[in-house]
């Protein structure tokens, strides 16, 4: 297999590749939101050194009030079985949602070493902190709704409101913004994304680390905060993003649904402009 992601970016183009590292997280196994399809055709594609479970990747909670595990989802766990047994150093860092294996940390279970969290150093020498990332919840406020807030799509929102003001118009109840009232409420999410991207890469910078890696809140990204990169695998729930780190020492965020695309690389990431702003130096 000769990969492309040296190559061009269009949509589509990235193929099957081998790694030095995959980090993936927020499966949710044994739910029905699972995109275990398109999982399963990324683990058969791509391989790597180092494969990271960031967390969440069974989904204990929701199953403990129901139960979807298809054989598609079975499918995904023995692949990621086959390839701890076959030379991949496969790391499982546990998040909240199948904190229920935390108890495990510390074992190799399988050929898979269960984690709290762990320390990824790239071909050139940086070591990045790795976690799931629900450990910031607490100095954190309503991340629970921050997780599918943010995915709403303008476009529906759009037609609802539409649709919402056409009743409304019927009522003879004057125009009302439904969508500018949904979007405050995003934007409001996206203020609780950008402290968690602050907050946890500050983390990562106070423990001498070049930067953090994570999951949990379904939002992929890679993104300098003052000096510490903050990277977030995405997830395989609506997403289907996993981060990478090339042969070569890059680091990307790749998409592999009907698509598969490379979102965005560290070599292309434009260099932090390391200034003292006033929040880094405060506490
Ligand atoms: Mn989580």
């Amino acid at each position: 297999m000769t990969g492309n992601i040296q190559g061009s970016t269009n949509k589509g183009s990235l193929q099957g590749n081998k790694y030095r590292a995959i980090f993936i997280s927020d499966v949710h196994l044994g739910t029905s939101a699972c995109q275990a399809e398109y999982l399963i055709d990324f683990l058969t594609e791509n391989t790597a050194d180092k494969i990271y479970l960031v967390g969440d990747i069974v989904d204990f909670i929701a199953m403990r009030k129901r139960v979807y595990f298809s054989p598609q989802h079975e499918e995904v766990l023995a692949l990621i079985l086959k390839k701890a047994r076959s030379g991949t150093q496969v790391i499982y860092i546990p998040g909240n949602h199948d904190a229920i294996m935390r108890r495990f940390c510390g074992q190799t279970i399988s050929g898979v070493d269960i984690r709290f969290s762990a320390v990824h150093e790239t071909m050139n020498g940086e070591s990045f902190y790795v976690s799931h990332g629900d450990e910031f919840d607490g100095i954190m406020q309503c991340s629970a709704w921050l997780n599918w807030l943010g995915d709403v799509s303008h476009g529906f929102l759009l037609r609802l409101n539409t649709f919402v003001n056409l009743v409304r118009k019927s009522w003879k109840l004057p125009y009302w913004s439904l969508a500018r009232a949904v979007k405050k409420r995003i934007g409001k999410a996206q203020d609780f994304i950008n402290q968690f991207e602050r907050i946890s890469a500050r983390d990562a910078y106070e423990r001498n680390y070049d930067g953090y890696i994570c999951g949990h809140i379904h939002h992929w990204q890679m993104t300098y905060h003052e000096s510490s990169l903050y990277i977030n695998d995405g997830d395989w729930v609506e997403h289907c993003t996993a981060l990478v780190e090339t042969m070569q020492g890059d680091l990307a965020i790749v998409h592999w649904a009907d698509e598969k695309e490379v979102l965005v690389r560290r070599s292309e990431l434009a260099k932090p402009e390391i200034e003292e702003s006033e929040e880094w130096v405060s506490v």
